[in-house]
């Protein structure tokens, strides 16, 4: 088999790479572990940056998401018992806080793929790259897990494989350089069957620890609270979940926490991560597969869109001019604007989650940190900018 791009991953990067390239006349093919229906049923993030709106909305992928998605105009910032909103909206010239959860985009954009006619080889099993620095790079694969093995030469590979991917690796330990930080945090998360407690997000910083309340549709919620990475979910029956959240949520306004049935609940430990350079040889890394970020900014899935972006256009100048420029630079392109992403992703983490290994000075830095974000203009607009997302850099 023969393409012009080959695609490792149908997550987010994967599949919005795949569409783009189809709208710029290049073939490619995407190469996925999962199965259809369980990358569609994977619950992960929830918010998108106005940017990745924009782009669905551009490129036909947006139909459903302008139905269905729910659009705020801000968010609230809870701690000492009271709520401060953060007017994103007004504070950034209109931009939004689309809140349309990952496996709807993922199932849009499958679609969309599909009704192209675009080949998508799910449940591949031994996914292994070669070849890299040549100018025929290869993926091989078995279909269905366990069949034949099968090869697809390239002119380039995408590796969107997220972050436990064979990407990665695949680029030399003497050429990659990785930056980590692991948070002593973890988040425990839930679906709800109940209707929304309130308007907007609600990320909330209380002395017990941090509590998010987020939305999936009026009929289903989600919420997050902070936990040791460590901990088992079996210790954390329905009653210890609810007593968590009334009381990190509670304030003095008489808001009230709607309870109903937990339909999903799992912990998941917190890090950010970067790989320097995300290229080697025809490998260009995109996504997970390149950078973690805690989700407490609500950047990952943003990110892997963006990076998809800056390669497509690199894609396209290389098979209409044959020149390689955009594609070198893609790596310290992307760069610019993850490692802000990070400081953005990195800085919401620690100023509302709890620190066990905190002094009381530093609890006390902390909460002027909340009181001066939530008085001053200047603050709140540098935290909303970032969070409806940064420009675009090329
Ligand atoms: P993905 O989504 O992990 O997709 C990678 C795909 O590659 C496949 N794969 C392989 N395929 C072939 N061969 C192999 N050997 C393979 N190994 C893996 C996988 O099966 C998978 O289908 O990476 P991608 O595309 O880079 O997208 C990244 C996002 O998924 C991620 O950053 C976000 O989910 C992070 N995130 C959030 N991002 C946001 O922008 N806004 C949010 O509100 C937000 N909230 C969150 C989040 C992530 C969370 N979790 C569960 C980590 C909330 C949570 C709780
Ligand atoms: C979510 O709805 O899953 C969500 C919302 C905001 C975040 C992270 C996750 O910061």
């Amino acid at each position: 088999m023969r393409t012009q791009v080959g695609i490792i991953g149908a997550g987010p990067a994967g599949l919005m790479l795949s569409h783009l390239l189809h709208l710029q006349g290049i073939e490619s093919v995407i190469i996925e572990n999962r199965t259809r229906e369980e990358i569609e049923g994977t619950i992960r993030a929830g918010v998108l940056e106005q940017g990745t709106v924009d782009l669905m909305k551009a490129t036909g992928v947006g139909e459903r998401l302008s139905r269905e998605a729910h659009f705020h105009h801000g968010i609230e910032l809870r701690f000492n018992r009271k709520g401060h909103r953060i007017n994103m909206h007004e504070l950034t010239g209109g931009k939004n806080v689309t809140v349309y959860a990952q496996h709807e985009v993922i199932k849009d954009l499958v679609a969309a793929r599909l009704q192209a006619g675009g080949e998508l080889i799910f449940n591949a099993g031994d996914v292994s790259l070669h070849d890299l620095d040549t100018a025929t790079p290869k993926i091989r694969f078995r279909k269905d897990k366990a069949g034949e093995l099968q090869e697809i030469v390239c002119d380039f590979i995408a590796g969107c494989d997220g972050f436990h991917g064979p990407c990665r690796a695949a680029i030399p330990g003497t050429v990659r350089k990785t930056y980590e930080k692991k948070y002593p945090l973890g988040w425990l998360g839930i679906l709800i069957e109940a209707p929304p407690s309130a308007p907007e997000l609600v990320y909330a910083h209380h002395e017990r620890g941090f509590a998010l309340l987020s939305t999936r549709s009026p009929e289903i919620q989600r919420l997050y609270i902070q936990v040791d990475p460590t901990d088992d979910i079996a210790n954390w029956s329905d009653d210890r979940i609810w007593t968590e959240l009334h009381a990190r949520l509670e304030t003095d306004e008489g808001w009230k926490l709607i309870e109903g049935p937990i339909i999903q609940k799992g912990i998941i430990a917190m890090r950010s991560f970067v790989c320097d350079p995300m290229q080697y040889g025809r490998l260009f890394l995109a996504g997970d597969a390149a950078h973690i970020v805690p989700p407490t900014g609500a950047k990952g899935l943003n990110l892997a869109v963006a990076d998809v972006q800056v390669l497509a256009r690199g894609f396209d100048a290389f098979y209409k001019t044959r020149k390689t420029e955009l594609l070198e630079r893609y790596s310290a392109t992307c760069l610019r604007r993850i490692w802000k992403a990070e400081r953005f992703s990195s800085f919401m983490t620690s100023l509302l989650h709890v620190n066990m290994d905190h002094s009381p000075f530093e609890r006390g830095i902390q909460l002027a940190e909340l009181d001066y974000i939530t008085s001053s203009r200047a603050a709140s607009t540098s935290l909303a900018e970032n969070y409806v997302g940064l420009p675009m850099e090329w």
